[in-house]
Formats: structure tokens, sequence, C-alpha cells
């Protein structure tokens, strides 16, 4: 019989991923559901055909420089793909892919969650309730803001940005966006958006902004102190990307001095450390990246990761396969 693919998989996957996978590859499955050590990647690299990470691995060149010869494959199970030097892996000619796609409209709910919760002050109503703080309904409390006729700027408009601007533009927001490139003028047209083409200005002139661009060393810190300050002390910042895209001690300092209305935010810059002093904020609504946390949406990623390894072994291109130029 022709040998399996040796497939080191770093954390627990759904049940019918695994059990697939244990059909078709030899795999290895990670035994207890934590991030594997920096040592038991580098036993993993040694090993393996194919190795399946996600967000919490650092592939990094100093991990790579461990691979073994048969390390010829590592498909993500994620999206972002800012865990892995990418350009350390095409160089020793380990090609790497992603699962683009399946998880875009999950992601968009999410964000239009934040987007919906964060102006109407959900959280802190809830919060109220729980510490049997209501005293009776009163016209001039609790009051957020309308997201109605107000306008969002997205700030990377691919598959995400694009799901969160149809969601947005049915509840009523104009939508605006920055993107490296200008999108295709029928898309541009049915969001009926306005491109930016100065990030600056966009930000200047928002209700609310919505991030959705990936976190690459020309992301990182994309939303500068600089920049942050550029927005209206009325708007909201929402952030269901990379927690790196946002310089996230000058936002804390802006939310608490109270130079920003609110964020949203489901991803940190150090995750899984939180800023106590986001977390004390009531300006904020935090959440634990859970972005794209659906049980279906995982057995998507888990689909995807197995179809990149079966079109590799099979000796074609991967569908998912990043190139550089995308990073
Ligand atoms: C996952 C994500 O939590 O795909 C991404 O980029 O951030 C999330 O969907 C993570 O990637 C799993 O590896």
């Amino acid at each position: 019989p022709i040998k399996k693919p040796l497939v080191v998989v770093t954390r627990t996957l759904p049940d019918v991923v695994e059990t697939r996978m244990r059909e078709l590859f030899d795999t290895r499955l990670n035994d207890g559901d934590r991030p594997m050590s920096q040592a038991e990647l580098v036993e993993a690299v040694k090993t393996a055909d194919v190795l399946v990470p996600t967000v919490t691995d650092r592939i990094d060149a100093a991990v790579l420089s461990q691979a073994g010869p048969n390390l010829r494959l590592i498909a993500n199970f994620g999206n972002g793909v800012d865990n892995i030097d990418v350009n350390a892996a095409n160089n020793r000619g380990i090609t790497v892919t992603n699962t683009p796609g399946v998880l875009t409209e999950d992601t968009a709910d999410m964000t239009m969650a934040l987007i919906l919760a964060v102006p109407r002050r959900i959280a802190e109503g809830i919060k109220i309730l729980e510490n049997n703080e209501w005293h009776g309904w009163s016209p001039t409390w609790m009051l957020g803001r309308r997201i109605w006729g107000k306008r969002l700027g997205i700030v990377g408009m691919g598959r995400i940005g694009q799901a969160v601007a149809r969601r947005a533009k049915a509840f009523g927001m104009s939508i605006h966006y920055h993107n490296r490139r200008r999108v295709p003028a029928k898309i541009e047209d049915t969001l009926e958006a306005t491109y930016w083409e100065s990030l600056d200005q966009m930000l200047a002139r928002m209700d609310v902004i919505s991030v959705h661009c990936p976190h690459t060393p020309a992301t990182y810190h994309l939303l500068s102190a600089r920049r942050l300050k550029l927005m209206k002390p009325e708007a909201y910042l929402v952030n269901t990307a990379r927690g790196e895209v946002i310089d996230e001690a000058a936002l804390t300092r802006m939310v608490e001095a109270g130079e920003l209305a609110g964020a949203g935010l489901d991803v940190f810059e150090h995750e899984p450390a939180v800023n106590p002093k986001l977390l004390k904020s009531e300006r904020v609504l935090l959440l634990p990246h859970m972005g794209s946390a659906t049980i279906e949406g995982r057995i998507d990623m888990g689909e995807k990761v197995i179809i990149n390894i079966r079109t590799f072994m099979d000796g074609h291109r991967p569908p998912d396969r990043v190139l550089p130029s995308m990073l």
C-alpha cells in the first residue's frame, strides 16, 4: 500500500474533521487542547510531511530552520497566516495554505454584532441587570448612538470587509472604505461604497471604523496613535481582524481619556493577554477572539485543510496556496 503522509495537527479539531483526517492520513493529533510549546513545534516540523497549525502556533524562521526534509506543506487551520513566516517557508520549498472564504460570513456577523452592540451599549445593559442596578426606565438613561444613517469606514475591503459592508448597508449605514486597491466598480456600485485613497482622511470623517485587513509587516500598527487621533471623539472602533493592526496601548489611553466614544474588540495585540485598563473601561466591548467561532465554520475550515492536503499530495497546486504577493 502507498504510505500515507504523516500529518501533525497542533490543536483539537471538530470530531468529524479529526475522524476524516485519520481515515485519509497518518494523522498525529495533539493530546489535550492547548497550544504546542516551541519544543513540541520543533519536534513536529522535524518529523511531519504536513503540519496543520493554528493561530496560536508561531511557525517562525527559527522553528522552520529545524524542519526535516519531509516537511513540504504547512496547511494552516485559519485564514490569517501571520503566525507563519511564509517567506522563510517558501525559501525552504515548503508550501503554505490557509482557509479563506468559509469564515467570511461568520466573521462579518460577529463584526455587525459589535457595530450594533457597542454604540447601543448592550454589554453595559446586561451588566446593570446582573448587578441588580436597574431602578426603572427613564427617558434620558442608557442612551446610546444610532447607527442608522451613519458612516461606516472599512479598513481592508476583501471578502470579510465586503460581507460587513453588505450587512451595514442593510442597517442603513453608508459604506466607505480604504484598501490598497480599489475594488471593481460593480462591487462599489452594489454596496454604494465610497473609496478613500487616503486612510487619514477617511478616519477623520467616519462614525464607525471597522478593521478587516490582514496583519502583515505593512499593516502592523496601521492604526497608530497619530491615526487614531484623527478619528472623531464620538466615533467607534471595531476590530475583528488582528490586534497588531491597532496600537492597543494608544487606543487604551484614548478610550480612558474619553477621546473615542467606544470600541468593540475581538482581537488583541498580545493574546490571550488583554490590557487590564481596557477590561475596566465601560466604553469597550471585548470578546476572546470568537469572530469565526461557529461549529459549521470550524468543520468547513477542516474540510478546506483536508482538500489542500489531498490536492498537494496528489501533486497539484492546492486551491488555497498563500502567495508572497498576498502578504
Ligand atoms: C481562527 C482567525 O480563530 O482564521 C483566522 O484568521 O483569526 C480565526 O478564524 C484562527 O485562525 C484559527 O487558526
